[in-house]
């Protein structure tokens, strides 16, 4: 079933449990009944996913190329009419927890300690609360059942905060379209301290199932893509965690991004302070990314950027610097790497069009490979969001004769792969079991099928009714 519709698609339980196995949906209404006393009106289910190429380039402004994955949020509801949300999970490592529809506060982590897992629930209970009338917010029971490897890089908080955001307008009967709950599931994940780029939540809504998509910004659109039939994407699980809300890497990342924009905007004569994306910068100069990476050249010239080289550079004091120009968990970096991340960011976007070319027109799966690997090499050196053991994975991959990168945010995580066959991916599977999981302690044998898997692209978002 394709779904190109801009409206959220609303189906049976039966449609749920034919893209669901019955069991985790059996496991999921059992825990709704047993906690609430209560049959769930309807759920919700969320993918997660994978991105093909374009990393760390949705907050620059510039396409990405996801598709979304089996995995996902599977949530259960039903509305309350205490005013209180009431949010629990399948899983008793995330503890139940209630808040009342006037008190939401949802905790920024601090010191390295990863927030607790509500939080991303409350952020899209927020994003939709923020957009109905003071005192029309209703409550609602909640259970949750996720089965996306969680800080793997495969958008596990993204399909929480996605599926959260949905709930709450299903409950509110206030119907939004999917690219406006796209954007403001973006939106609402910032409350939880990170600045991401829309991608996670844009591809959660508007994916389609059977091919990736090539999504856009300002304004978000996507656009489905066919991959080659003959290409099959393995994703690997380092079984490296990494919170990207617990540091500040992520964020390091997009601050970099931003004033190295603005140095380029005012080294060209344009007003910089209303100019914090490459996209927006390329735009407005006219240029091709080409030109625009030969002008990047030109100007990042050091390799490293202390404050003060930057405030001089800027012409501004360190009080706008440090509160206008930083974001509240970066205010204490001293040196930036600007050079290196625009470099990274605009051959990156060069090689999602080329991607996108290949793809389409010769399909050629080599080249797509070398694509992969050149975006991975890249992320390691010039992005530095790599982390040893996924380079261990891509270099096993390598001296395999198949091209992988990091996928996600990186610092851990899932590595994704091409292979031209389906045979291929076998071998390939089994080549990075005995190279690699078999000698990882965190490895698990009988949970082999959700570290080492192909993936074929799912549908997105949707809501399915639980007749009363
Ligand atoms: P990812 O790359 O998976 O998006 P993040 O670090 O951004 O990684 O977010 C991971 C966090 O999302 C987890 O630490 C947890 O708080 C939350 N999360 C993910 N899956 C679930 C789940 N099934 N149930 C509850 N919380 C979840
Ligand atoms: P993950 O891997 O889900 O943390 C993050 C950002 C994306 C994008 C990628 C890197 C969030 C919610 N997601 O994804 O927007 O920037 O990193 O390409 O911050």
């Amino acid at each position: 079933m394709t779904d190109t519709s801009n409206d959220i698609s609303v189906g049976s339980l039966n449609d749920l449990q034919n893209i669901n196995n019955s069991q985790r949906l059996n496991i999921l209404r059992d825990a709704f009944q047993a906690y609430f006393k209560r049959e769930p009106t309807f759920f919700v289910n969320v993918p997660g996913r994978v991105n093909l190429i374009g990393e760390h380039i949705d907050y620059c402004g510039y396409p990405v190329l996801p598709m979304a994955v089996e995995q996902s949020i599977l949530l259960a509801a039903a509305p309350s009419d205490d005013r209180i949300l009431h949010i629990t999970n399948t899983n008793e490592r995330y503890k139940s927890t209630e808040c009342a529809v006037d008190a939401i506060n949802i905790k920024v982590p601090e010191n390295a300690i990863p927030p607790e897992w509500y939080n991303y629930f409350l952020c899209g209970v927020k994003g939709i609360y923020d957009e109905l009338p003071n005192g029309k917010q209703c409550g609602m029971y909640v259970t949750v059942s996720g089965n996306i490897p969680p800080a793997a890089g495969l958008s596990s908080s993204s399909a929480l905060v996605s599926a959260a955001t949905l709930a709450t307008s299903f409950v509110n009967e206030f119907s939004l379209n999917k690219t406006t709950l796209a954007d403001i599931s973006a939106k609402c994940e910032r409350y939880i301290g990170t600045q991401g780029g829309g991608m996670d939540q844009a591809i959660a809504f508007l994916a389609v199932e059977g091919c990736a998509q090539y999504i856009e910004w300002e304004p978000l659109t996507a656009t489905s893509t066919n991959l080659p039939s003959n290409a099959y994407f393995v994703i690997a699980n380092s079984l490296t965690r990494a919170n990207k809300a617990a540091t500040s890497d992520f964020n390091q990342r997009v601050i970099e991004c931003r004033l190295a924009c603005r140095i380029l905007a005012k080294s060209a004569n344009l007003p910089w302070r209303e100019l914090e994306r490459f996209a927006m910068l390329q735009k407005r100069l006219k240029c091709s990314l080409a030109d625009f990476e030969a002008f990047a050249d030109r100007i990042l010239t050091q390799d490293l950027y202390s404050r003060d080289d930057i405030i001089g550079v800027l012409e501004v004091d360190e009080n706008e610097f440090e509160n206008q120009l930083l974001t509240p968990n970066t205010k204490h970096l001293e040196k930036f790497k600007l050079r290196q991340r625009a470099m990274h960011v605009i051959q990156e976007a060069l090689r999602v069009a080329q991607f996108r070319e290949v793809a389409t027109k010769s399909g050629n799966v080599e080249d797509l490979g070398k694509l992969m690997r050149e975006s991975h090499f890249s992320l390691n050196e010039l992005y530095e969001c790599s982390h040893e053991n996924l380079n261990r994975l891509v270099d096993i991959s390598d001296r395999f004769g198949v091209s992988a990168r990091l996928t996600g945010a990186g610092w851990g995580g899932c590595i994704v792969a091409i292979c031209d066959s389906l045979e291929s991916s076998s071998k390939y599977i089994n080549e990075l079991k005995e190279k690699y999981f078999k000698h990882s302690p965190d490895y698990d044998e009988s949970d082999a099928d959700n570290v080492v898997f192909v993936t074929n692209p799912q549908r997105g978002a949707a809501i399915y009714l639980n007749p009363q």
